[in-house]
């Protein structure tokens, strides 16, 4: 008798050792570390602040008197309480904008808040900015335009050191910083001090040679998102209106996204189903026609920022949405209320994941730890197929009908973006019904569906697939 129980025991042993499963192959390009933290953190707020919001421009020439710079009010625990509230999980600050005027006291130029009247020429609002994000918990990151109207070297080397001394400079000051973003803007007309002339630099991109800034990141912010044309760690989505496009890989090639005289926007709204590296886009969009703040502009709507939500989040990228503070040094009370609205409309629309009470089936999975279980809920585990399966079905039941309004699906991407062609059918009067299909999905696709729809049966199809699927999570609203 103990003899067998013995052998029954080693069975299983051997049994449960032989059918465990390996998961799939990684696919060739996937995201870091800090690539999939910046992913999870889906949306941050952009904040432009500056000379213009005193001279009621969107580009300063340079020459402006530091003096204007008089933000009457300025507070930065309620700027950031408002982005904490709005459930934005970060803040990136115009430094600089291309006019050239610092937000910090910096030790490289006259030309900063230390000359104008806030706090007397003692004030810093990087450095209030990223103290109060410590205080709350939001990311911190920094907008620094290359592009300096101001500068009597800009074109040329003493202006790269200066340039190159600002970033080390603020990212020791201010430091760690989740994101650094680096305008796309460069070279034209400015003061470029006193010279007063057109200035271009030739091929931008190669002018700054953003190797060695980038170096200087590695060296004192290792975790920093960069966002820039060489090696950008995330994309432009190629436009800021706040959408990425429905067909978004966030793989590409940094040669494609930036390259001498060709046109890179199919690439930048795109990305590449064989692009080189992991740089998903990120949308940029203000909650105002402008990005600083003119009293005759008004905010978006909660409705368009839901869309804009949608459009963002919901197509695999991030959202970066831009609060303008007023010449107060505040955010109007019309954004805010706008902004908290959204927030709500967003907390609701998405409060109850219907499928946490579904029954999932699956014809096809890769075997133990790969199960559907894999897609309940928003854990690290994921459904998979076999080596060599690209598509498959997935069926989510309930004993009672539901009421339908999104469908959520997200792919594992710590192994790549795989899903090329998907749709979703429900069950209506025993048939089934297409209700949505397309094609990529990355970390992330919220399916709007055009009503509310009554069913007890969904099916969602993945029709095509670069690889075995892995699929992290269905959900429905
Ligand atoms: C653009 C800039 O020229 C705008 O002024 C703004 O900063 C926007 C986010 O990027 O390229």
């Amino acid at each position: 008798m103990r003899h067998s129980i013995l052998l029954l025991l080693a069975f299983a042993l051997v049994c449960i050792t032989s059918c465990s499963v390996d998961a799939p192959q990684p696919m060739s390009v996937v995201p870091s570390q800090r690539q999939i933290e910046w992913h999870e953190i889906e949306q941050y707020a952009f904040v432009h602040f500056t000379i213009n919001t005193f001279t009621d421009r969107e580009w300063g020439y340079g020459d402006e008197l530091p003096e204007l710079f008089n933000p009457t009010d300025f507070d930065a625990d309620a700027l950031v309480e408002i982005v904490k509230t709005a459930n934005l999980k970060g803040l990136i600050l115009t430094a600089k904008h291309h006019d050239g005027f610092c937000l910090w006291p910096t030790k490289y130029t006259e030309h900063s808040i230390k000359n104008s009247p806030y706090k007397g020429g003692s004030g810093d609002i990087v450095g209030e900015v990223a103290e109060a994000c410590r205080r709350h918990g939001i990311k911190f990151g920094i907008y620094l335009s290359p592009w300096d109207r101001n500068h009597a070297g800009y074109g040329g080397d003493e202006y790269l050191d200066y340039y190159r001394n600002q970033v080390r400079e603020l990212l020791t000051n201010y430091g760690p910083l989740f994101e650094m973003w680096f305008d796309g803007a460069n070279g034209g007309d400015g003061y470029y001090g006193g010279a007063y002339e057109t200035r271009w630099v030739e091929s931008g991109y190669l002018y700054y040679d953003w190797p060695q800034v980038i170096d200087i990141i590695r060296e004192l912010s290792p975790d920093t998102i960069v966002w820039s044309s060489s090696q950008p760690e995330a994309r432009w989505c190629g436009n800021e209106k706040g959408i990425i496009d429905e067909y978004c890989w966030a793989m590409a090639t940094p040669e494609d996204m930036y390259p001498e005289g060709r046109d890179c926007m199919p690439v930048l709204i795109h990305g590449q189903e064989d692009g080189s590296c992991w740089a998903p886009a990120e949308a940029d969009v203000s909650i105002r026609p402008g990005w600083f703040y003119h009293d005759y502009e008004k905010p978006k709507t909660p409705e368009e920022l839901f869309q804009i939500y949608l459009t963002s989040v919901g197509h695999g990228g991030t959202l970066l949405l831009n609060l303008a503070p007023d010449r107060r040094g505040r955010i109007p009370e019309e954004d805010v209320a706008s902004l908290m609205a959204w927030r709500e409309m967003v907390d609701n629309a998405f409060k109850y994941d219907l499928a946490a009470k579904a029954t999932y089936t699956a014809y096809s999975s890769r075997g133990r730890g790969f199960g559907v279980e894999g897609m309940r809920g928003d854990d690290s585990d994921y459904w998979a197929t076999k080596d060599g399966v690209t598509t498959g079905d997935v069926y989510l039941r309930w004993d009672t009908a539901i009421s339908a309004r999104y469908i959520v699906i997200e792919e594992y991407i710590a192994l790549g973006q795989r899903v090329r062609e998907y749709a979703v059918d429900v069950k209506r009067d025993n048939t089934w019904q297409q209700v949505a299909y397309g094609s990529t999905i990355g970390y992330k696709r919220i399916i709007p569906l055009e009503e509310e729809i009554v069913t007890s049966e969904i099916r969602v199809r993945f029709i095509d697939s670069r690889g075995p699927l892995t699929i992290d999570r269905i959900a429905v609203y």
